[in-house]
């Protein structure tokens, strides 16, 4: 914008220079704009609205491919800008927002190399639609097309700042582990804006949001950016009376603000008072802007189709670019001449920045893999491996995670653990008199007695918060370790890891990285556990790219692999099986506090040469004794490997052991249709068919839920007797 902004002409209608201009906005307050912070804004404005026009004609010729817009929106967005600071306070900002990136400092080229899918557009590398911002210099944090996500990222950055204030050391760098990628700042007194549409409101997530904000007084700024419709649905229909304002009014701690988003200064005002409350530290704020939406949702849309031709006019009244233009003119600030002599330079700064877009190389097709998983930290390489102490009594699987928990969050100030029920108490004088509880299985039992409450807390029941948040927290270089309190109920947060966590480093091009660990008890054979508290479903998240998903199987596994998972670049869904927490097999001693795994190498747990059993998790202890059985009972020697991550998992072993028996079983707790082992029996026939003697054979459970009664569950899981059939059958062939 600079370039665009100050130009000589400026000089000829009396302006001072751009960067003078917007600087004066950041301390200005309540006082009445001057001329040229008016000029400044209308040119801002008015700059928005022409890469939109520019774009809308792109799409008509068939040169850009998506179109959405932020017209009508530019006075709302344009005044936070200015109340705010680039690159010092954060933005967590929704497709909408082209106003606000145009006047925090993103290009007009920049937004047309994303509208024509460069490869130099700095946000995505053509990998997102236009207006899908990101720069992590302006800290703009990534967005993505997902409606209300983004609000609780918006509260994990604040939470962040905050953070970072109060455990300087976390701030320090390192070399040897996910921390040498991530720069690390903040500023005591930052601001985060985080902008949500009125329809969007209606969300979860939102609300989610706004309990974290209250509660934790954060310094976030949310803006309800309210044009009256979500695509054709008015806003009586999303929110009940029609004001959101009205409905968020008794959240303590908040500073409110209602606003005729069409009226610069008076939104400007709004956001300067929202941003000393937040600087002071009095809590949150909420701004709510009344805008307009002259072009329809996006170019796909017609609102025609659902709006009177009365409606449209009345709103075709309050176009804010023709409203301040009206008022330069009426206070005599610019002249006519002075408006087209600002309105061209726009023009031909917009239109060059169009021309060098068009010109600008595509992707190449070999870089579509680039930035799934990072590129910096490999954590499958074999050089991670580390020999286990092994002096000491056995502990169990619960134990040994609870220790690596501990052992690293002593090692790196960066981790921070919450959930549902993961502190010993959040009311903290209780500890003087109690244990403490320390999660529902006590995986996390003394963390916060040890590190306090600042660093391990309980969270709202609310398992969206809990990922929406760790995805800010990430983004500004923190490590949350996160536990979602049972895989039956991780299914709230499915949409912010699905759309959000695992695919954030892709489309920003790599630019932004959230390294979550999400710890999840998860799977039956509980006696009791039924529906709702025994499920698996690990290939519903092997199946998102981004997400390394780990499963170890006895407690020697789960402390190397959760350290490898918390020291590496990539967020990592950590499956722990409830029935293995306690359980006498796999119990190990302590293998000290640098003790990892890499990922992708699978344990053979028992050499055979007849039959290969592929497995992971609860399934491996009885498949070993299924393995037993059939060396004693029908001499058969089978070999059982534990895979113990899937994602990725070690398909050298398993070729190695398949090429050497030539038959093969897998065998999983989950359902046997659509299940993991599915990919894996197909690869096998796929790749390894002049290797087979026998077909790929699954045992796995029924294709339904699990009851309850245990007499059921015994039939519905599959049992030791189940693979014992299996593996003799398979020696038929
Ligand atoms: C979770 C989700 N559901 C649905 C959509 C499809 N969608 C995109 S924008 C939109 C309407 C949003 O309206 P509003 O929040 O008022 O924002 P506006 O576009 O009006 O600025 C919908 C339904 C989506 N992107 N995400
Ligand atoms: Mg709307």
């Amino acid at each position: 914008m600079s370039e665009l902004a100050s130009t000589t002409k400026e000089a000829e209608l009396g302006i001072a220079p751009a960067a003078t201009v917007a600087e004066s906005f950041r301390s200005w307050g309540t006082q009445p704009l001057t001329p040229a912070q008016l000029v400044h804004i209308y040119r801002l404005m008015f700059t928005s609205r022409r890469i939109d026009d520019r774009e809308i004609m792109l799409k008509r010729q068939q040169k850009i491919f998506f179109q959405i817009s932020g017209a009508g929106h530019e006075a709302l967005q344009v005044a936070a800008a200015l109340a705010l600071r680039p690159g010092y306070d954060w933005f967590v900002p929704y497709y909408r927002d082209r106003g606000l990136c145009v006047a925090l400092g993103v290009t007009p080229e920049e937004m047309f190399l994303q509208a024509v899918g460069a490869e130099a557009d700095p946000a995505s590398g053509g990998r997102q639609m236009p207006t899908h911002w990101s720069s992590p210099e302006l800290h703009i944090v990534s967005t993505s097309s997902s409606t209300a996500t983004q609000v609780l990222h918006g509260v994990g950055v604040a939470e962040a700042g905050r953070y970072f204030g109060r455990f300087p050391k976390a701030s320090a760098p390192a070399t040897d582990d996910y921390r040498a990628y991530s720069d690390v700042s903040f500023r005591a007194d930052e601001v985060v804006l985080t902008c949500i549409g009125e329809g969007s409101t209606s969300q979860g997530e939102f609300w989610e949001a706004l309990n974290t904000a209250s509660n934790q007084k954060l310094p976030l700024i949310i803006l309800v950016e309210d044009n009256g419709y979500a695509i054709s649905t008015p806003v009586e229909v999303n929110t009940p009376g029609g004001n959101i304002s009205r409905l968020v009014a008794n959240f303590p701690n908040f500073f409110f603000a209602e606003v005729d988003g069409t009226d610069p200064e008076a939104s400007f005002h709004a956001f300067a008072q929202a941003a000393e409350w937040c600087r002071a530290g009095k809590g949150p704020a909420l701004v709510h802007g009344h805008c307009i939406r002259p072009y329809s949702h996006s170019l796909s849309d017609d609102d025609k189709l659902y709006r009177s031709a009365a409606e449209r006019e009345a709103d075709a009244m309050r176009d804010p670019l023709h409203k301040l233009q009206m008022r330069l003119l009426r206070e005599g600030i610019l002249t006519e001449a002075g408006i087209n002599e600002l309105e061209k330079q726009v023009e031909i700064e917009v239109e060059a920045a169009a021309e060098r877009a068009l010109a600008a190389p595509i992707p190449q097709a070999s870089s579509i893999l680039r930035h799934v998983y990072s590129e910096d930290y490999d954590p499958t390489r074999a050089e991670l491996a580390t020999q286990p102490a092994t002096k000491g009594t056995p502990r169990t699987m619960a134990d040994l995670i609870n220790v690596c928990l501990r052992d690293e969050m002593r090692r790196d100030p960066r981790i921070l653990i919450y959930g549902e029920d993961v502190a010993d108490a959040s009311r903290e004088a209780a500890l003087k008199e109690v244990k403490g509880k320390g999660g529902v299985f006590k995986l996390t039992a003394g963390l916060q007695t040890e590190f306090g409450s600042g660093r391990v807390f309980n969270s709202p029941l609310a398992e969206a918060n809990i990922v929406g948040r760790a995805i800010g927290y990430a983004a500004r270089g923190l490590k949350p370790v996160v536990e979602i309190q049972f895989f039956d109920y991780i299914w709230p947060a499915m949409h912010q890891i699905r759309n959000e966590l695992s695919v954030m480093r892709w489309r920003s091009n790599g630019r932004f990285r959230v390294p979550v660990v999400i710890r999840v008890p998860i799977g039956g054979y509980l006696t009791g556990g039924s529906i709702y508290h025994s499920q698996s479903g690990e290939s519903i998240f092997t199946h998102i790219p981004g997400l390394r998903v780990v499963f170890p199987s006895n407690a020697l596994d789960a402390n190397g692999l959760l350290r490898t998972a918390i020291r590496c670049d990539d967020p990592v869904l950590f499956l722990e099986h409830k029935r293995l927490y306690r359980e006498t097999y796999g119990r190990a001693a302590y293998p000290g506090p640098d003790y990892m795994i890499p990922f992708g190498k699978a344990a053979v747990v028992r050499p055979g040469t007849d039959v290969t059993m592929i497995t992971y998790g609860a399934v491996v202890p009885r498949a070993l004794q299924a393995a037993q059985r059939a060396e004693t009972e029908h001499g058969i020697q089978t070999e059982v490997i534990d895979l113990r991550t899937l994602n990725p998992y070690d398909w050298e072993a398993i070729a190695t052991s398949v090429k050497k028996t030539n038959r093969v079983i897998v065998a999983y707790e989950d359902m046997k249709s659509w299940g993991y082992g599915a990919e894996i029996a197909a690869r096998i026939a796929d790749e390894l068919f002049e290797d087979l003697d026998a077909p790929v054979r699954r045992v796995a459970s029924m294709d339904t839920f699990v009851a309850y009664q245990p007499a059921l569950e015994d039939v519905i899981l599959p049992q030791p007797e189940d693979m014992l059939q299996a593996i003799v059958d398979l020696r038929r062939f």
